[in-house]
């Protein structure tokens, strides 16, 4: 049904005076002939600003999670670098303190061995002097059974190389025999290891080879002495006397 609406609008005066109403007639579909497009317009626009709104927030976030993500990636794998190296470095430590600790056992044990040995030694009559070990015998033999005993101890008789080991046997204070002999050649000394000759200690007389003698002792006492460490005298190996065993290996005798 057709209407007729009365509308009115003010309108300014040009003298300025009270704006009179002035009447304007529309018929309904007048005023309804733009709703369609009014109505289909506003929801459109803030549609699409909520829309480019919501994107834009979609992609700020998306570039956030991507930043964090990426950061965190390169932290994470940092972190397990360093916890490599750590745990590299933790096995290392290990290794080495169970090696050590290894190392201190058996120092510990090389010396409670080596500290019962020297007991042993003290106890089987052995005297360590220098790098040797000293057997003085408390019996007398010929010179080949007192070499027999000495390796049934793992020695032999003793072998003189220095200054200090002759006169170490000379404060013995015994007639000893000694590992040196020619009895294979005369007059060819040779020490029980097959060794030459090479530093005596002979009595001024001596060697003289006066009943067939090829084996060796230390003489004591000297009646008149011209050195103090010449004190060697070849005697025949058949005579009974006592004897010295030397060895370097201080545990060898420890069985006997
Ligand atoms: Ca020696
Ligand atoms: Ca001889
Ligand atoms: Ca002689």
């Amino acid at each position: 049904m057709d209407q007729e609406l009365d509308i009115y609008v003010n309108v300014e005066e040009p003298s300025g005076n009270r704006p009179k109403r002035k009447r304007m007639v529309y018929t309904s579909e007048q005023i309804y002939a733009n709703e369609t497009e009014i109505r289909t317009l506003e929801p459109n626009r803030t549609g699409r600003a909520c829309s480019v709104f919501l994107g834009l927030l979609c992609l700020l976030l998306l570039a956030g999670l991507i930043t964090l993500f990426l950061f965190y990636t390169q932290e994470n794998s940092e972190w397990d670098k360093k916890m490599v190296q750590l745990q590299t470095s933790y096995n290392n430590l290990t290794e080495e303190h169970d090696q050590l600790q290894k190392r201190f056992e058996d120092v510990k044990k090389e010396s409670k061995d080596f500290e019962r040995k020297l007991k042993d030694t003290s106890s089987f009559g052995w005297r360590k002097f220098g790098t040797s070990y000293y057997y003085v015998s408390t019996e007398q033999k010929t010179w080949e059974k007192s070499r027999e005993e000495c390796q049934k101890k793992g020695a032999d008789l003793v072998i003189i190389d220095s200054d200090e080991e002759q006169e170490f046997l000379i404060n013995l204070n015994k007639r000893v025999w000694i590992g040196l002999t020619d009895k294979d050649e005369e007059d060819d000394w040779k020490w029980v290891n097959g060794a030459n000759l090479t530093k005596s200690y002979w009595i001024s007389s001596q060697p003289d080879n006066q009943e067939d003698e090829d084996c060796v002792e230390i003489h004591y006492p000297l009646k008149t002495i011209h050195n103090a460490l010449s004190r060697w005298n070849d005697l025949p190996c058949s005579y009974i006397i006592y004897w010295v065993c030397e060895t370097v290996d201080v545990c060898q005798h420890c069985k006997h």
